[in-house]
């Protein structure tokens, strides 16, 4: 087996966070591009996205985290139920899927997609589903996942899968991964300081858990962990003996530079 890497794209990167269902086209466009000169060294990429607008307002509104609230009522211009939110949700995604896949073939790469409602079920970093799926030796071959709605076991019968989840389990359980890249919009890393006040200096080069940082966490508008998921799911990766990365995303070359061992801006996770 060669090298590889697994890659989170950042749903406050690739899509409008406040916008319903808008992508950041070049953006991912951008990512693609410097995905495929990875693949250009011999290094597999596995790529899991986030959901950003595509996923969360709906999920929040419809209080998809917290699993079905049998006496919930409410009803939008779209859906009248929470199952029928878990549809749309479920469709969303998909759609924002289809734009990352699109973009990978643009630059000639067989992308596969794995959505994880049609093989995983459960929440946590210890959600069931076998990641077998995510095999294969060959480097023009990308698999691609993403954060969605699940199946989960008794009562709750649904909730939201993050896909920092995701990227902790392929990243410690599929043999030969190397590194796992967060890759983030608007910040170059972990921030000592609030990243609207942040200047050069305040990035944190190397993070381990004695080190305090300041992150944005939109808990109006999100259903995952934000930025602390981030850095637990990284932290528990790191500790399996993966190094685990940091990296702003409108800057993809830094992902580049960091697998090609020149000097590049951003955090490390220490174990
Ligand atoms: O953005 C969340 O995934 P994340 C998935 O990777 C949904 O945390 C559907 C909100």
């Amino acid at each position: 087996m060669g090298r590889r890497i697994v890659v989170k794209f950042g749903g406050a990167l690739i899509t409008k966070k406040d916008e319903q269902c808008v992508a950041h086209t070049e953006i991912i466009r951008n990512l693609c591009s410097v995905v495929k000169s990875i693949t250009e060294q011999g290094i597999q990429v596995i790529i899991v996205h986030g959901a950003g607008s595509f996923g969360h307002l709906k999920a929040k509104r419809w209080r998809l985290n917290e699993g079905y609230i049998p006496e919930f009522e409410f009803s939008d211009d779209t859906c009248t139920s929470q199952l029928e939110a878990v549809e749309h949700v479920r469709k969303d995604m998909l759609k924002l899927n289809a734009i990352v896949l699109s973009e990978l073939k643009q630059v000639g790469l067989n992308a596969l997609s794995h959505p994880p409602h049609e093989w995983a079920s459960n929440l946590g970093p210890g959600f069931l589903g076998n990641l077998d799926r995510f095999q294969s030796d060959d480097v023009g071959v990308v698999h691609v996942s993403f954060g969605d709605v699940v199946d989960v076991d008794e009562d709750r019968q649904f909730g939201i899968l993050s896909g920092d989840d995701i990227v902790a389990r392929l990243s410690i359980e599929l043999p030969d991964i190397e590194s796992l890249v967060f890759a983030m919009g608007g910040v170059d890393g972990l921030l000592k300081v609030p990243p609207h006040v942040a200047t050069e200096k305040d990035l944190i080069e190397r993070w381990s858990p004695e080190v305090s940082y300041q992150g944005l966490h939109q808990a109006d508008i999100d259903v995952t962990g934000g930025i602390g998921l981030k850095i637990k799911r990284g932290h528990l990766v790191a500790r399996n003996g993966v190094s685990v990365h940091l990296i702003n995303g409108e800057y993809p070359t830094r992902i580049l530079d960091l697998v090609c061992d020149r000097p590049w801006r951003g955090t490390t996770i220490l174990p």
